[in-house]
């Protein structure tokens, strides 16, 4: 029995059920997906707390709603909070989410059909920047950029070529899978050439960047989105920062452009995981988190598995199992069975589509969260490169199954 849930035991047997079960996953098995995260205690209370029971429709001091002051301490933390920790001019807390976010700095920039210059979304970017199933290739006329087949890194030269070219209203800097560090110094001046406004979407990295760990593209960025979920680990959600010009025209796209109600109590968790994060041990978390990348693709390349570009900058790396003649859904479902959770994705120049794949994703802020370090990289590792050159093999699997269920002992979840 989880105490934590034990009034949804007593009302819902079976989502109690549920819960039971992906509290045994997320504890007894390793988390190696690149956008995912254990969130603190703290976060949790709040993502749970009673403030969902409010509307706060409108802003802190300028809401449509009465008895909204007690949310209106929590928004104004999270705003502060944010803005202190990135440096950024203004912060709107309320997109539900990092697509969301997105969306509230292409509605204040650009009308339908403008052009977006943003990166593939094979080559690691997302799909809010580009993709034709997405509302952004849906409503904008999107032009794409994306690594170069020399050394499946971006090549600002190309860039901007294309940006030359495609006049973009746009440019979108940012991705979900690019394990390189993302020059924003670089795209600004892109930008300026082009005369495009320049949004960064940092949600993979802004732990990192928060650390220092990765530049900030907040002195070169227009605007800057996030997910505060990822490497920030803190509640589910989105976060715009941008320049105080841009300031009211984002909160205006925001609410009542795309939202009605905000989300107090994801608010008020996006507050607690901001303050975590301006601590000392959350910079050092970062800084581990991108040792612990660095471990792991080390040991993959000394086991001969190919990394897309060769290594990683960050906190991801994608891995090439073309050459092993595997795909990714393979991979991902075989390695599952070894309790190692991480997901099939795209590589540059794909020749499979998107649910098959010829890559594989694997992060380290989960993990890195658990307390593991350089060591424990080496083995999951090496595991890894077993499972992958085993594929199948009952007797890896059960080898496997047992290191990793004696890692998840050793290093609970906090
Ligand atoms: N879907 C997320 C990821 O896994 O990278 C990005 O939003």
């Amino acid at each position: 029995m989880l105490p934590q849930y034990k009034h949804i035991k007593d009302i819902d047997e079976e989502v109690y059920d549920a819960l039971q079960k992906e509290h045994e996953r997320q504890n007894y098995k390793i988390n190696l997906i690149a956008s995912e995260n254990y969130t603190s205690k703290a976060v949790l209370e709040a993502q749970g707390c009673i403030m969902t029971n409010k509307y706060a429709e409108g802003y802190p001091g300028k809401r449509y709603y009465g008895g909204c002051e007690n949310v209106d301490i929590a928004e104004r933390l999270a705003i502060e909070r944010c803005k202190r920790l990135f440096g950024a001019e203004h912060a709107n807390v309320q997109p539900h989410s990092g697509s969301a976010a997105n969306m509230a700095v292409y509605f204040t920039v650009l009308k339908p059909r403008d052009t977006i210059l943003s990166m593939d979304v094979t080559h690691g970017g997302h799909l809010s920047h580009s993709s034709p199933v997405n509302f952004s290739g849906k409503l904008y006329n999107v032009v794409t950029y994306g690594v170069s087949r020399k050394d499946e890194m971006i090549d600002h030269d190309e860039v901007l070529g294309i940006a030359r070219k495609a006049k973009p209203k746009l440019i979108v800097v940012g991705a979900s899978a690019y394990p390189r560090i993302i020059d924003f110094k670089r795209f600004h001046e892109i930008a300026d050439d082009v005369g495009a406004y320049l949004m960064a979407d940092i949600a993979h990295i802004a732990g990192m960047v928060t650390a220092g760990v990765h530049p900030s593209p907040v002195p070169h960025a227009d605007f800057v989105t996030t997910t505060t979920h990822k490497t920030l680990r803190g509640a589910r959600g989105g976060i715009v920062m941008c320049r105080e010009e841009f300031a009211r025209d984002v909160d205006r796209a925001v609410f009542p452009g795309m939202q009605g109600g905000p989300l107090m109590h994801v608010i008020a968790a996006k507050a607690v995981c901001l303050k975590e994060a301006l601590t000392p041990e959350f910079k050092a978390y970062q800084e581990q988190i991108v040792k612990n990348a660095k471990a792991l693709a080390d040991v993959l390349i000394e086991n001969r598995l190919r990394l897309v570009s060769g290594g990683t900058d960050n906190h991801l790396m994608l891995v090439n199992l073309r050459e092993l003649g595997i795909t990714g859904k393979d991979a991902e479902a075989y390695l599952s069975e070894c309790g190692i959770i991480l997901n099939k994705n795209t590589i540059p120049f794909e020749e499979l589509g998107p649910f098959v794949t010829s890559g594989i994703r694997i992060g380290t802020p989960s993990v890195t969260t658990r307390g593991m370090k350089e060591n424990e990289m080496r083995l999951i590792g090496s595991l890894i490169a077993r499972g992958v050159q085993n594929m199948g093999d009952a007797n890896v699997r059960d080898k496997i199954l047992s290191e990793i269920g004696a890692l998840c002992e050793k290093f609970p979840v906090p």
